[in-house]
């Protein structure tokens, strides 16, 4: 069994990893049960911050840290709220006032304007020096629903219209939502890396 700790204290993101991984001999721990304090989040771009989290739990725990840094980026809106998603509305993590908000922006906005895509931006540490860390990125095209429709998932499913199943992100299982998401193809990068060698 090879362990990695995931710098996150998203319980959305640690299902999602660990339902990937589990069938392939991963365990994955998250960074919130090792005592590691939430780095503040200081970059502009998804990378900046994906190295910052795992180097910043790199430092207190021994063996690989993986860290995702992700988030939406819609095109009517230059790109918002990208690197910010996660305190969009202001208050970090507040899924309703983010979406909220988000749908407020978009309000009179036509159905084929409302493109959007998910990034996830997953880097592998293999110690907090580490020179060269592995970089892997998903993305999941999309559009924004005028309105939540389902109740699974977590962040922006609810509004985040999956063009592959005609449903919402939240209207789909864990599994299928690995399948089709920005975090479920960097994490395939991911495990057709680290089992390059076996
Ligand atoms: P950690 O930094 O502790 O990992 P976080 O939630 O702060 O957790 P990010 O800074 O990477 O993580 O922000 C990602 C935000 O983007 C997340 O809070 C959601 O609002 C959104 N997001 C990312 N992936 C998503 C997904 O699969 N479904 C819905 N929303 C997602």
């Amino acid at each position: 069994m090879r362990r990695i700790v995931l710098a996150s204290h998203n319980a959305g993101k640690l299902k999602e990893i660990k339902a990937y991984f589990a069938p392939h001999g991963f365990e994955i721990l998250f960074a919130a049960d090792c005592g590691c304090e939430d780095v503040e989040e200081t970059g502009t771009t998804f990378i900046e911050n994906a190295i910052l989290k795992a180097r910043a739990v790199a430092e207190h725990v021994d063996g690989s840290v993986l860290a995702d840094d992700s988030g939406l980026e819609v095109d009517a809106l230059g790109g918002a709220p990208g690197v910010y998603s996660a305190r969009y509305a202001g208050e970090h993590g507040n899924n309703d006032s983010n979406i909220d908000k988000l749908l407020a922006a978009l309000k009179g906005v036509p159905t084929e304007k409302r493109t959007a895509r998910f990034h996830a931006m997953m880097v592998l540490m293999k110690h907090a020096q580490d020179p060269a860390p592995e970089i892997f990125h998903g993305v999941w095209e999309g559009r924004i629903l005028e309105a939540r429709q389902g109740t699974g998932g977590f962040g922006y499913d609810p509004v985040f219209f999956a063009p592959e199943k005609n449903v919402s992100a939240a209207e789909l299982d864990l599994d299928e939502k690995n399948i089709l998401s920005h975090r479920g193809k960097a994490l395939q990068k991911m495990l057709t890396s680290l089992t390059r060698n076996d």
